[in-house]
């Protein structure tokens, strides 16, 4: 398993890394749906949340409270923020290492079809 993510974790390819733990990474997206917009993509190869097992709850925890964490620290959480995560073709997924998108910093509008 060799995705865009995994050469970022490796240091392969540039990103602007904005946090970083044994766990886990947290670095710019490159195409930004909102003013702020991060992706937080465990170290740990899960392709999807398709494929997340039990053993996997402690991890996907993580990045769900590394995101809050970042927002609260940046002054994103008392205006709100959403989390995203996008699984296979119809949920939008392009890269097949599981993450989660933290957008901020304006009011999003409603999700679209
Ligand atoms: P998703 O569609 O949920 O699989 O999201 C993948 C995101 O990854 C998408 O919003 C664009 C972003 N992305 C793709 N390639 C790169 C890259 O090389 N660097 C960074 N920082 N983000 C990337």
């Amino acid at each position: 398993m060799d995705t865009i993510f995994h050469k970022i974790i490796s240091r392969e390819i540039p990103a602007d890394i904005l946090y970083e733990d044994e766990h886990l990474i947290a670095f710019r997206d490159t195409g930004p749906q909102a003013p702020v917009h991060l992706l937080f993509v465990p170290k740990q190869t899960i392709a999807s949340l398709d494929v997340a097992k039990p053993e996997h709850a402690e991890l996907i925890g993580r990045l769900a409270l590394a995101a809050a964490e970042y927002a609260r620290k940046e002054g994103f959480a008392e205006d709100g923020y959403r989390v995203v995560m996008n699984c296979n073709a119809h949920g939008g997924q392009t890269v097949y290492q599981l993450h989660l998108h933290l957008l901020a910093g304006a009011h999003l509008g409603r999700f679209g079809t």
